[in-house]
C-alpha cells in the first residue's frame, strides 16, 4: 500500500510547528559551519521524544527517504547537512534536552542528545562535576553530535575522547527500532557494545536520542601558562618533560607564530610576550586543590624554554585561552581554508610538516596548529578559493598520503564526513572496509541514514 507523501507523515508526528518546509525556515540547516558544504533539505524535522524520532526514521525507511541527523551543526566535515539533491529530511535534535538526576556514586548522568555541552556543564557544575571532554564550540555541539563524531577537544590527554566518557547510548537505528543501554554498568559483559559502535559512526547507523555519561570531578582550581620556545623539536622535547612533572596536565595545545599573528591581528589583541617566537605551548593543569606550587615546580625546571607567561586571574586565563580557541574562526574569515584534521606520532610532527610545506603547491599557504599530546595536528591549507575540484584532490592526496606514510590517522577527532570519506582507505583497510559495509547493512537495512557520509562509494 502507498504509504502516502512523507511530509504529511513528518507532520503528523511532530507537529506542523516543528516540521520546517519554508526556504527561509531551513535554510540555517543546509548550510555548515565552514560555508563550504551547502545542499537542500526536503523537510526538517525537531522531534521532542525518542518515540518521535523513531516514528519519523520508520516513515522514512518505508518510503527510502535520506535522513540526515543534525546537533548544533558545528561539525568541520560536511557529514551534518543534506546534499543537493532536495531528497533528505534532516533531523535536528535540538528538542531532545532532557536531563536525567545526577548519579552522585557512579558519577554518571543521562541526558537527551541536544544538550549542549555548555549547557551539561553549567547544569553539573553545583554538583561539582563535568564532562571531562571540552572543545571552542561548547556553546552549540551538542552531546549527540559529539557521540556521533567521537569528540576530542582539549582534555583527551587526561579524560580521553568521547568514547571513553560514555557508558551507555540510546538510539533509533535505520529501520525505526529503538536500542537503549543506558544502565550505565561499568561491568557488562553481554555482547556487543552497541553504544561504542554508534559513538563515531556520524549518523550513519541511527539517530543517538540520549547518551549515559561518565563525569569526572570539577577541576576546582586550574593554572594556566603561554610558554614560548624556538621551534617544534624543543617543544616537543618539552612535552616530554611537563607530562613526567605534571599528571594532572589536562591541556598541551601548541600554536606557531603565523596563527598566533593571524588571530592578534584580526581581534586586535595584545602579544603576550614582548618579544615574537616561532612557536607556543599553552599549558593548563586542573585539579580539585591547588596545584600552583607542582606547575611552578614543573615550569622552572622545563629545559629549552624561551619565556613564560603565567595567568595569574580568570581574564588573564581567558586572553591566553583566546590566542587558541580563535584560530578556527580567524582561519575561516581568511580563507576558506583546507581542513586536514590528522594525527601522527607526536615526536614525527616537524619532519611531518617539513614535508608538507615541500609538497605543497605554489601559491598555497599552510597554518598548524593542534593538540601536541595527543599528535593531533590541525593543517589549513589558504590560497584554495577558487581551485577546480581536481587541484584539491591532489592537494588532499599529497597531505593524507603523507599522514599515511607517518603511520598516522587522516581523521583524528572531527570525523570522515563528506570531506574525507574518498581517503578512508589510506586508514582502513579494504577488510575493515567491508566490516563496515557489514554493519552498515545490519543496522540501516534501506540504506536511509546519512548516505554520502562517511563510507566511500563502491568501485
Ligand atoms: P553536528 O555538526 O550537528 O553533526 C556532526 C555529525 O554527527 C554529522 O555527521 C551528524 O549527522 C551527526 N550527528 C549529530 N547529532 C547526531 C545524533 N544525535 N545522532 C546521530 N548522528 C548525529 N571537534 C573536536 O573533536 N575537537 C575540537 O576541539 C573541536 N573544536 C571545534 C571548534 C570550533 C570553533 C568548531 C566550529 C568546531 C569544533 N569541533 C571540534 C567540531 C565539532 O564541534 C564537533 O565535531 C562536535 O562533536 C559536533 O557536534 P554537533 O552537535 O555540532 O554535531
Ligand atoms: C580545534 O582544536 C578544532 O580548535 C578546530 O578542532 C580545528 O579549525 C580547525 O582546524
Ligand atoms: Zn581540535
Amino acid at each position: 500500500m502507498d504509504p502516502g507523501p512523507i511530509e504529511d507523515a513528518l507532520v503528523r508526528i511532530v507537529g506542523r510547528a516543528h516540521a520546517l518546509d519554508a526556504p527561509d525556515h531551513r535554510a540555517g540547516y543546509e548550510v555548515d559551519w565552514t560555508g563550504q558544504f551547502r545542499g537542500q533539505a526536503r523537510m526538517v524535522v525537531r522531534p521532542a521524544s525518542t518515540a518521535e524520532a523513531s516514528a519519523c526514521v520508520a516513515a522514512c525507511a518505508r518510503r527510502g527517504v535520506p535522513l540526515v541527523a543534525q546537533g548544533g551543526n558545528t561539525g568541520l566535515v560536511g557529514g551534518s547537512v543534506p546534499d543537493g539533491t532536495g531528497d533528505a529530511v534532516v533531523l535536528s535534535t535540538r528538542r531532545l534536552t532532557d536531563i536525567g538526576t545526577v548519579d552522585q556514586p557512579g558519577a554518571q548522568i543521562t541526558v537527551g542528545a541536544g544538550v549542549t555541552l555548555q549547557g551539561l556543564n553549567e547544569h553539573l557544575r553545583p554538583h561539582r562535576l563535568e564532562l571531562g571532554i571540552d572543545l571552542a564550540a561548547r556553546g552549540s555541539a551538542t552531546v549527540g553530535g559529539m557521540a556521533a563524531t567521537n569528540a576530542g577537544g582539549i582534555h583527551v590527554i587526561k579524560h580521553g575522547s568521547m568514547r571513553r566518557r560514555i557508558s551507555g547510548i540510546e538510539a533509533v537505528l535505520g529501520d525505526g527500532a529503538v536500542v537503549s543501554h543506558l544502565a550505565g554498568l561499568d561491568k557488562d559483559n553481554t555482547g556487543y557494545d552497541l553504544s561504542s559502535l554508534l559513538c563515531g559512526s556520524e549518523g550513519t547507523l541511527g539517530v543517538i536520542t540520549a547518551v549515559r555519561l561518565r563525569l569526572v570531578p570539577m577541576a576546582v582550581e586550574r593554572v594556566t601558562a603561554l610558554t614560548a620556545w624556538a621551534g617544534m623539536r624543543p617543544m616537543i622535547e618539552g612535552l616530554a618533560q611537563l607530562r613526567r612533572a605534571l599528571p594532572a596536565l589536562e591541556a598541551a595545545e601548541y600554536m606557531v607564530r603565523p596563527g598566533v599573528e593571524l588571530v592578534l591581528d584580526r581581534y586586535q589583541l595584545s602579544d603576550p610576550f614582548p618579544a615574537p617566537y616561532p612557536a607556543y605551548l599553552l599549558i593548563e593543569v586542573g585539579a580539585e586543590h591547588d596545584p600552583t606550587s607542582e606547575f611552578a615546580t614543573a615550569i622552572a625546571a622545563l629545559e629549552g624554554v624561551r619565556d613564560v607567561a603565567v595567568a595569574l586571574d580568570g581574564q588573564a586565563r581567558e586572553r591566553l585561552w583566546a590566542l587558541r580557541e580563535l584560530h578556527t574562526e580567524a582561519l575561516s574569515a581568511a580563507g576558506p581554508p583546507r581542513k586536514y584534521d590528522v594525527t601522527v606520532p607526536p615526536v614525527s610532527i616537524p619532519d611531518f610538516l617539513d614535508q608538507v610545506v615541500a609538497e605543497l603547491v605554489a601559491g598555497t599557504t599552510c597554518h598548524h596548529f593542534g593538540h601536541l599530546a595527543d599528535g593531533n595536528v590541525h593543517l589549513n591549507v589558504l590560497g584554495v578559493g577558487d581551485r577546480p575540484d581536481a587541484e584539491l584532490d591532489e592537494i588532499d592526496g599529497r597531505v593524507l598520503g603523507l599522514v599515511a606514510r607517518h603511520g598516522g590517522s587522516i581523521s583524528a577527532e572531527h570525523g570522515i564526513g563528506r570531506a574525507k570519506r574518498r581517503w578512508l582507505g589510506l586508514s582502513r583497510s579494504a577488510a575493515e572496509i567491508s566490516a563496515f559495509r557489514a554493519i552498515k547493512t545490519g543496522l540501516d537495512p534501506a540504506g536511509i541514514m546519512n548516505p554520502g557520509v562517511l563510507l566511500p562509494d563502491l568501485g
